[in-house]
């Protein structure tokens, strides 16, 4: 069970309910695929991601970064049990998906980097020990139906 403070609680509400899902999403999913190209291997139905500027400008890409922000906000509406919020989830990308737990922390910290970018000065270091905690049970929720 995590506890927050209310500063935190404030602070994740507010970083969402001010983002724009459709910049940012794609922005942290391309960022992940060229920062760390061993992740691009679930990818393969997604086409051409030969170079940043190829993956910057897939349309999938894009899309499913959308839908990761989307699963995202189901964390933000259920801070006080994200672990249970994401049961499901940590199925699907455990089994079925097949996805390297490891590689949540290295989206986590990419969408930390573009929000950081976008929030400029607002982006205190307060702001990013709330945000990066926020984030830290997100990564460790999706990871718990691993075994
Ligand atoms: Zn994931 C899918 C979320 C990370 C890979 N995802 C998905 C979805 C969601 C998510 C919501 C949808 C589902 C359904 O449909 O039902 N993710 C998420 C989150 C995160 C993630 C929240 C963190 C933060 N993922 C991830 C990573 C990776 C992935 C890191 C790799 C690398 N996912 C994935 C895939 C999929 C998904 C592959 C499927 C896609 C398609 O469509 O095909």
């Amino acid at each position: 069970m995590v506890g927050w403070t209310d500063f935190e609680r404030a602070t994740i509400q507010s970083i969402f309910s001010k983002m724009n899902y459709d910049d940012v999403g794609p922005a942290a999913l391309s960022r992940c695929l060229v920062v760390y190209p061993w992740t691009q291997r679930y990818f393969g139905n997604f086409g051409n991601l030969y170079n940043a500027a190829a993956i910057q400008g897939n349309p999938m890409v894009a899309a499913h970064g959308k839908t990761v922000l989307h699963g995202l906000d189901r964390a933000v509406k259920n801070m006080d049990d994200i672990k249970a919020t994401y049961a499901e989830l940590s199925v699907l990308h455990s089994e079925k998906l097949r996805v390297d737990p490891d590689n949540f922390r290295l989206l986590a910290d990419c969408l930390t980097i573009v929000v950081a970018a976008r929030m400029g000065a607002a982006f205190t270091a307060d702001v990013q020990g709330a945000f990066q905690k926020f984030l830290a049970v997100v990564v460790s929720s999706l990871g718990k139906q691993y075994h």
